[in-house]
């Protein structure tokens, strides 16, 4: 395996990329279709090998049973990132299948994963974090994301960037990846970087370094607020309808009414007041009504960097000068994932992080964070197969509906419950393509029993996992090398972006194993779906996908490595379309949706569920902040299997400072039992000393052995366990996406003693 240096993502190859040939070829691999004969919770399940047909035969009847006892939304279905696998190959034709089957449930794990940067950003700006523009950006956050181990065709733009002078701002309790040649490096506290953007908007908005014009014209920010918590109606100020809002003109100090549907008048609203409020009568009383801004400002202004530096660690001298930073090195882009994503105050967290955004006025703007323009396809994952009556049974929106349910993702807290206590209703059936609950998700135990009282599990992937190994049926998915796919779009740049790629297979399947997108369309025949997926011919589906651009399937097939389809990015999209996709139509300063479903509109500052602050109770038995991070050698919980990656990394990490090492009679290497309110595994101590002495970090996904160097497994649970997420509890959830606390727990080491 080698990169292709002509590539528009770049001439980089990981380690994992690298180790295909093993990962290919594993002894492990599971090449079959199977079926258990033993019941669920047998330490053998009695794997026997069957036909395809006989496998997806049974899948059909079971499933189509279970639709026609309990209702389809019985039946949830789970798929595995995109991020960190290769199912994007065919996940377009696997949420297909979910919504033609009328499945409204999937457990994705997208709000451990992407939901923040993505969803959550489009409160502010109707659309995700997007895509710095590292070849023109003149400064660079990364906050909570190491692209170094995580996605090298961006740490290597990073580096480009920043060897040509581009500042650097990397917020990480752990000095890592580009941290290292950072102008700050801001060490925050896991789970308290909401309070550090507070702070750094408070020392841009203090001393007048902010975009104002631009919040002016284009954000909700001179809309009036009830101080009763309400956006101010023109009904309630007599100007106008219920559906108006209410601005005062600056020359004259007169409300005028604002219609949100329609397009974005930024000439007129040139003259509207920002900050400060204004009197106005509300069913005769005067009603002293700030506007959103202001309050934004105020939220701000009791977030002085001295404050910020005792909840978050970072000293306020930093505070200051990084913000400084960002406005005297503009335009600003930054990233942000999952170090700020996997914790209960997650959703505001993104809210103070776009809104710090928001006062630079790079978003959408050349060097900023930017929607490189990509060839036009045709999405047919089936968005219109689902009926609006079983989207609206999706678990878990009667309680977040402004988050990942309102999209048909569930979290797997709720799966368990629904399996469980049939709580909103009852789940009886999963279909996975390749996810690892067990292993990625918190609450291990309670997963196993809800795994155990499936009525019925199908699971296809590459290998026997801990959560596979419950199943009824197996389905064998080969790796990305042996199949086809085709990729419109790389994200990096505008050439990227602007990539159409087929890819043929390298080699030939081994065994009898498969491709999801096969899977898909055998098993859509086999439940009688066939007329949504094009009756089996997978060709007219790829065809369908690129109707919409200049170029056909044939001319993509004889491409090889892909052709550009130029296409002009034409950044500051909302002058043109009158307006951002928000509530408003513009930036979302105090956030209308979340007021009106009980949430604080504006992003104000929430210790962690489980902190030092929080939780005092604790902090004798488990004084230690824990949290996590991925591994360079590998994804989640594979690829421990792999010599060539194992190599790299042995045995699973518990990262502490030398210090709170010395007090607990720990060394470098030592076998330690990391122990929270929930449970203990057993992990090896690595020291590092630029970790705050509190703060430990782990790593999840340590299950697999590794044969050719004689590492055994390791159960998912209980004695002898590494399985970082068995001790996470899930009794607290960020109440708006549903974030669980995998980088904010609280925690005890101490040496085993041989
Ligand atoms: N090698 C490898 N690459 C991967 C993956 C993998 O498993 N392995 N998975 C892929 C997937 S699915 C994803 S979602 C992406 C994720 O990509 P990233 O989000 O970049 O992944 P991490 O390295 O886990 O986390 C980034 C940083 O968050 C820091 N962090 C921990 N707690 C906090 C906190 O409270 N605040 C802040 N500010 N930072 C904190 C960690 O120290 C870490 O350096 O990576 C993708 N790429
Ligand atoms: N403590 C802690 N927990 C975390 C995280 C963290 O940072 N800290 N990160 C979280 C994040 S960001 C994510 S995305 C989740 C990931 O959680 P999961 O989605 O469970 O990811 P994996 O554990 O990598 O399991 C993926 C499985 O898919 C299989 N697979 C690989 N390629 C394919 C394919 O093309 N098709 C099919 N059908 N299967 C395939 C692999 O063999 C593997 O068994 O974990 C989360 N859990
Ligand atoms: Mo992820």
């Amino acid at each position: 395996v080698e990169p292709d240096p002509e590539h528009p993502t770049g001439a980089a190859i990981c380690a994992k990329g690298r180790a295909v040939p093993e990962l290919v070829y594993a002894e492990d691999r599971v090449l079959y279709p199977m079926v258990r004969t033993r019941p669920k919770g047998d330490p053998d399940p009695g794997w026997q090998r069957v036909s395809w047909d006989e496998a997806l035969t049974r899948v059909a009847a079971e499933l189509n049973r279970l639709r026609a006892q309990h209702g389809s939304e019985s039946v949830a279905y789970a798929c595995t990132t995109g991020s960190g696998t290769s199912v994007s190959d065919g996940s377009m034709f696997i949420d297909r299948l979910m919504r033609a089957f009328g499945s409204p449930n999937n457990v994705y794990g997208t709000e451990i994963c992407n939901w923040h940067k993505d969803e959550a950003f489009k409160y502010t700006f109707g659309a995700g974090v997007s895509s710095p523009d590292f070849e023109r950006t003149a400064c660079i956050i990364m906050w909570g994301h190491n692209p170094n181990v995580s996605w090298l065709s961006q740490g290597s733009r990073t580096a480009k960037a920043r060897a040509r002078g581009a500042r650097l701002i990397v917020v990480d309790p752990r000095r890592v990846g580009p941290a290292a040649k950072a102008d700050h490096w801001l060490r925050v506290r896991p789970g308290t970087d909401g309070a550090l953007a507070l702070a750094m908007a408070h020392v841009l908005l203090e001393s007048g370094q902010f975009d104002e014009a631009g919040l002016r014209q284009w954000s909700n920010g001179p809309f009036l607020i009830h101080p009763d918590g309400h956006a101010l109606s023109a009904a309630d100020a007599g100007i106008g309808p219920q559906a108006h809002r209410v601005v005062v003109d600056m020359r004259d100090n007169s409300l005028v009414a604002v219609d949100p549907d329609l397009p974005v008048d930024a000439e007129a609203a040139r003259h509207w007041l920002l900050d400060t409020g204004q009197n106005v009568l509300v069913e005769g009383a005067n009603v002293h009504c700030k506007t959103g801004f202001a309050l934004y400002r105020e939220l701000c202004a009791d977030m002085p960097p001295e404050r910020a530096e005792t909840i978050t660690g970072v000293p306020s001298a930093d505070i200051r000068a990084a913000a400084d930073l960002l406005w005297t090195s503009r335009p600003v882009s930054l990233y942000a994932w999952t170090g700020v994503g996997q914790h209960t105050n997650a959703t505001q967290t993104a809210r103070a992080i776009s809104l710090l955004y928001a006062l630079l006025g790079s978003f959408d703007a050349p060097g900023g964070n930017v929607r490189f323009a990509a060839p036009p396809t045709k999405d047919v994952s089936g968005r219109d197969l689902l009926t609006q009556d079983l989207r609206r049974k999706t678990i878990g929106l009667a309680k977040r509906p402004l988050g990942p349910p309102k999209d048909g993702w569930i979290t797997s807290d709720d799966f368990y419950r629904a399996v469980l206590e049939q709580e909103p209703y009852s789940l009886k059936g999963l279909v996975v393509f390749g996810t690892n609950l067990l292993v990625s998700h918190v609450d291990t135990a309670r997963g196993v029993d809800a795994l155990r009282k499936l009525d019925f599990h199908v699971h296809a992937d590459l290998f026997m996992t801990p959560t596979a190994q419950y199943a009824d049926v197996f389905l064998p998915v080969n790796t990305a090398w042996e199949r086809r796919a085709m990729r419109v779009g790389f994200e990096m740049n505008e050439v990227a972006q602007s990539w159409a790629q087929y890819r043929h297979p390298v080699i030939e399947t081994r065994g009898e194993s498969r491709s999801d997108e096969w899977i898909t369309f055998a098993l859509a025949q086999k439940l009688g779906l066939g007329n949504h997926f094009w009756d089996g011919d997978a060709d007219r589906a790829y065809e369908e996908i690129l109707a919409p651009m200049d170029v056909s399937l044939d001319e993509l097939r004889a491409a090889g490595r892909g052709v550009e389809v130029p296409a002009e990015t034409p950044f500051h999209r909302h002058i043109a379309d009158a307006g951002f996709a928000t509530y408003s139509r513009r930036v979302e300063v105090w956030s209308e949706p979340f007021a009106s479903n009980g949430q604080n509109p504006l992003p104000a500052y929430k210790e962690p569920a489980m902190s030092p602050v929080t939780r005092p109770d604790l902090s004798e038995q488990f004084p230690l902040v824990l949290t996590s991070a991925k591994s360079h050698a590998f994804c989640h919980s594979q690829h421990r299997n792999l010599k060539s990656l194992r190599r790299l990394q042995r045995e699973p990490r518990l990262e502490m400072h030398p210090r709170a090492a010395a007090e607990r009679d720990i060394a470098e290497g030592d076998a330690v039992v990391l122990a929270t309110p929930v449970g203990e595994i057993e992990l090896r101590a690595k020291l590092r000393d630029d970790l705050a002495v509190n703060v430990v970090a782990g790593q999840h996904g340590w299950w697999q052995g590794c044969e050719a160097l004689d590492l055994p497994e390791r159960p998912a649970i209980g004695p002898g366990s590494a399985n970082f997420n068995a001790v996470i509890g899930n009794e607290d959830e960020d109440p708006i996406s549903g974030s669980t606390p995998h980088r904010s727990y609280l925690c005890e080491v101490r040496k085993i003693s041989v």
